[in-house]
């Protein structure tokens, strides 16, 4: 029998729990468990609710237990930037604050008082979002140091759940990087960075790479789930463990990691920190095997399914308040799923508008229809008012992002990209690739809609001797999983 491997992915919209196995070279998934991710208001801040996710830890854990099924190692990835500060008793400190969290305003001018912008960037290689942990770090500066004073240890959301799975505290590479506070080259926290930011050396530890053991399930949490396993790392940032699947078929393709966020880029050997890079925000961030992931944030579906939200009626953040907007259907009216919202693109087709999609107006704002409506009008084009007009609007705007990162990632390392290929929950969205290939002029691969997990698998089933390095794990990728070819017309 083919031992088990188990990915859980926890995006910023879910979570999942996904078996994987190598059978004749080829790669099966099942899907065990998913649970939602969602954020309450706590301490004045959009928060995490991170018991709950704890919680859909442990459920998917003792689904495996019900099936049967006791996997050979446990790898764990979610979203990246995002932290918790633990005393010197393992005890959380303070909420897990959630990025789009409005407490990083100003925090950039705070940071470039001490150390300039090219400096930072040359260093780290890391783009520039405020919602960066080193922004994060000095909104907590500022707000609570007493929390950072009493702070015994700063474990990244993984790498906490981690901790909470075996008592074992690491701090993992490929998030680590995300922070911000790593050195590209040296590969390790920036010392002389954490000095300059007044951060407490005691917090930034060793760094542990992809593969590396974390321990066994703590005696109680076995007990509870109903069987023993090894805790390893994956690459604990989601994005890194997506591009690590990407079935691409030659070296001149980008990758569209396709979720909350669209990450468009390619895989480096070298971190490309110029002034040109620094200036377009192109990232750098650290991957397995030390690679590096050249890319872009584009805002992503997450436009997407702030509309679905808002206009199912839900709360985005468990008690805070729901902003107004209007348009040819009201709130709760009836519930929106993406293929609706799809159908209704399509029934929109010629309108025109276009919204520049990594504005910063669409990181958080309190209406997504409402910002999408403002920015048409303020520059003075034709305002959505049906959801088929808006959604057209988003598909359009998106599209037009990855067009320009396209040709923004080709004139900054001299290379011309011939195909996209796109994994994650959004390649399942026909209508999005279409328009991809149609406004890129290039050819899309779509597919493994669950690239994240996969790529989180991969390291494992390396770790467990299934295959011998990246490339044939890739291979097997390709020969697995359905990937879907959509051409420009
Ligand atoms: P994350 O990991 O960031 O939480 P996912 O990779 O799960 O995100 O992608 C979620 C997105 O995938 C949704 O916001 C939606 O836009 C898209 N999506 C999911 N299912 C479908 C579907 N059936 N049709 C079209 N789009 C879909
Ligand atoms: C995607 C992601 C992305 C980060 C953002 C915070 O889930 O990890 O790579 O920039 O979330």
């Amino acid at each position: 029998m083919e031992n088990s491997y188990l990915a859980i992915d926890i995006g910023a919209s879910s979570g999942r729990h996904i078996l994987g196995r190598v059978v004749d070279g080829r790669m099966q998934l099942e899907e065990i468990h998913r649970f939602d991710n969602r954020q309450v208001r706590s301490g004045g801040h959009d928060c995490w609710d991170v018991d709950h996710l704890w919680q859909g830890i442990l459920d998917g854990l003792k689904a495996c237990k019900a099936k049967g099924v006791i996997p050979a190692t446990v790898g764990i990835d979610t979203w990246a930037v995002d932290f918790v500060l633990l005393d010197s008793a393992g005890k959380r400190l303070g909420d897990a604050v959630a990025y789009r969290d409005g407490r990083t305003a100003g925090m950039d001018e705070r940071v470039e008082a001490l150390i300039p912008p090219q400096s930072l960037y040359a260093k780290t290689g890391i783009q520039k979002q405020l919602f960066n942990t080193i922004y994060q770090l000095a909104a907590l500066q500022k707000e609570h140091p007493e929390q950072l004073e009493a702070a015994h240890s700063l474990l990244m959301i993984p790498d906490y759940f981690n901790y909470l799975l075996t008592g074992v505290q690491k701090q993992e590479y490929t998030n680590a990087t995300s922070t911000g506070l790593v050195n590209a080259v040296k590969k390790t926290w920036d010392r002389e960075l954490l000095d300059t930011l007044g951060l407490p050396r005691r917090l930034f530890g060793p760094l542990s790479m992809p593969g590396t053991v974390v321990g066994p399930l703590r005696e109680e949490i076995a007990k509870e789930v109903g069987f023993q396993t090894t805790v390893i790392l994956p690459a604990t940032h989601d994005t890194g463990s997506a591009f690590l699947a990407v079935p691409a078929r030659d070296d001149n393709a980008v990758y569209l990691s396709s979720g909350t966020w669209s990450l468009l880029g390619v895989e480096n050997r070298d971190p490309i920190t110029t002034e040109e890079s620094r200036r377009q925000n192109f990232t750098n961030e650290g991957g397995a095997w030390h690679r590096f992931r050249y890319l872009k944030n584009i805002m992503g579906l997450w436009m997407i399914q702030s509309i679905r939200r808002e206009l199912n009626g839900v709360d985005y953040v468990a008690g805070k308040e729901r902003a107004a907007w209007t348009l040819d259907v009201k709130a709760g009216e009836r519930q929106w799923s993406f293929p609706d919202l799809i159908a209704a693109a399509e029934s929109a087709a010629d309108f025109p508008s276009v919204v520049d999609a990594n504005d910063d107006a669409f990181l958080a704002p309190d209406s997504m229809i409402a910002a999408v409506q403002k920015a048409c009008a303020g520059s003075g084009q034709a305002v959505p008012r049906t959801v088929g007009e808006l959604m057209q609007c988003v598909y359009r705007s998106l599209t037009r992002c990855y067009r320009d990162a396209i040709a923004g990632l080709s004139a900054l390392t001299g290379r011309q990209y011939t195909s996209i290929n796109i994994v994650g929950g959004g390649c399942q969205d026909n209508y999005l690739n279409h328009m991809t290939a149609q406004v890129t002029g290039l050819p899309v691969y779509a597919g493994p809609v669950e690239g994240t997990a996969i790529g989180n698998l991969v390291i494992q089933m390396i770790h467990g001797g299934e295959f011998a390095d990246l490339a044939a794990a890739r291979h097997s990728i390709r020969e697995s999983f359905d990937i879907k070819e959509v051409l420009p017309q």
